[in-house]
């Protein structure tokens, strides 16, 4: 006989990836605060990733971030479209090394005042250990005005760090080096665990924005037949890794597993229907 009365079985269902579910969070944060969200390419040209951020090529900061560069001969991605038409220029390009490039981007297709964020995946030539992973992902952000200061920015990542750990989340600002910024800050949140594991978690990057990415945007700009509309703004910068923020959240000890498509990982966030 059938009992109708027993519990139906659940179908198992998909679930978001924990990087995801960081992503979301933090974009839900930023839209609430009023930020447009962009999306931009992981194959960049040199000029964005580098150059427009005050990043020359002779610059050292260029070694800190070890690059994934194209290799593109006349048969490669740059070369002739059809049979027989002509190779088209060769432009430097790279798999990006951070979500910067979309300061740059995004300050040529809108104007000031803007609020801005931007998530996407990045890339470094290095390495790979527990804490360390060539592709890992970042949450870029951009506010850029006529009066912003770097209290508008404390405040911002302040409310950041009580949207992700409750109204008792305390943020620390230390002196960093960055060359689109000055002056230029890491940022940690402290972490308040009820279960005694609270500790202060190294998020992130920021400052204020760097005159000299004002100037490569209004140039960039005037390239593309657009105002200068940059010259004499104020803004501040931050980027930050989720995945950081997600190992300490889901207790996961391995940077290594969210990309590693072990269904014995991935399986602990999958949802019901
Ligand atoms: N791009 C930096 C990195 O990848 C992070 C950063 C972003 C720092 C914006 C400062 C800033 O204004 O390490």
């Amino acid at each position: 006989a059938i009992d109708v009365t027993l519990p139906g079985l659940p179908l198992p269902a998909g679930g978001l990836h924990p990087i995801s579910r960081v992503y979301d969070d933090l974009i839900a944060i930023y839209q609430r605060m009023g930020y447009e969200v962009a999306e931009g390419p992981e194959v960049e040209d040199e000029h964005y990733n580098f150059e427009a951020l005050n990043i020359p090529w002779y610059h050292p900061a260029r070694d800190l971030q070890d690059t994934f560069w194209l290799e593109e001969s006349s048969t490669g991605l740059n070369g002739p479209s059809e049979p027989g038409a002509a190779p088209a220029p060769s432009v430097p390009r790279l798999l990006r090394t951070h979500t910067s490039n979309m300061q740059i981007r995004y300050m040529i297709d809108h104007e000031p005042p803007l609020k801005m964020v931007s998530r996407g995946k990045v890339y470094r030539y290095e390495a790979t250990d527990a804490t360390h992973e060539s592709m890992f992902h970042q949450l870029e952000g951009l506010v850029v005005g006529p009066n912003i200061s770097m209290s508008d920015l404390k405040g911002t990542i302040a409310e950041m760090a009580r949207g992700l750990y409750g109204p008792s989340a305390k943020v620390r600002f230390q002196p960093s080096y960055y060359p689109f910024v000055e002056p230029g800050a890491d940022f940690a949140v402290y972490w308040d665990n009820p279960r005694g594991e609270s500790k202060w978690l190294e998020l992130g990057g920021c400052g204020m924005v760097h005159p000299n990415v004002f100037k490569a945007v209004d140039d960039l700009r005037e390239q593309a037949g657009k105002e200068r509309v940059y010259e004499g703004m104020t803004g501040f910068a931050f980027g930050l890794g989720p995945e950081r923020i997600a190992m300490l959240k889901y207790k996961i000890p391995d940077i290594r597993y969210f990309y590693a498509n072990d269904p014995r990982v991935l399986g602990q966030f999958r949802g019901e229907l």
